[in-house]
């Protein structure tokens, strides 16, 4: 089943290639051709569209154990779904923040990815506050007694490719040392950037 679902991307891929129109299909196999042609034609994409992304997460700091995957497939409706998995046995039975950092940049211990992704100018805040929050607030994921965690949700606020103030590829998955508090200003005061992984 992987390797049919991998098989599909691969054609996915081909078709992105010869077509440089941004291809909405899901993933389902059920689809029929018609449902790629419902996206929108208007804008240019700055970024060539594509079905799924991947970040690798790994440590930033030589001496504290980060890993995990963020895996984001591109749905129907211009929806992006995460599924994140992450292993911080430092942080076992503790609750870590995950953003997207604005920078595809983990250098000089996750600090080079600059501040959370925010392309619409909003305040920090809870995803889906009322006050505003930015495209990159992910939020708090709780760890086991082993220190794993994850964390699955869709948004029609990213893209994987397309115009800036959507496109999530290239940039950084940064996962804190602590918690978000939802309300310092920018940052929600999380702590080290302890895990990073680009989005590609
Ligand atoms: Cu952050
Ligand atoms: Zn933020």
């Amino acid at each position: 089943m992987k390797k049919l679902w991998i098989g599909m991307f691969s054609a996915a891929l081909l078709f992105a290639a010869c077509n440089s129109a941004p291809e909405n299909k899901g993933t389902d196999a059920g689809n029929t051709n018609a449902a790629a042609h419902n996206h929108e034609h208007g804008a240019v994409a700055d970024v060539p569209m594509v079905q799924q992304a991947e970040a690798t997460i790994a440590g930033t700091y030589p001496d504290t154990v980060v890993n995990g995957t963020a895996k984001f497939v591109a749905g129907e409706n211009g929806t992006v779904r995460l599924e994140l998995s992450i292993s911080a046995p430092s942080r076992a039975g503790k609750t870590v923040a995950v953003h997207l950092h604005e920078h595809g940049d983990c250098g000089e211990h996750g600090n080079a990815s600059h501040g959370h992704w925010n392309p619409a100018g909003k305040s920090h805040g809870k995803w889906g506050s009322d006050q505003g929050f930015h495209s990159g607030d992910i939020g708090n994921v709780t760890l086991d007694a082993q220190g794993n965690g994850t964390l699955a949700m869709e948004t029609d606020l990213w893209t994987l490719g397309g115009s800036a103030d959507k496109n999530i590829l290239g940039r950084a998955l940064i996962v804190h040392g602590g918690e978000d508090d939802y309300t310092t200003q920018p940052t929600g005061n999380a702590g080290n950037r302890i895990g990073c992984g680009v989005i590609q």
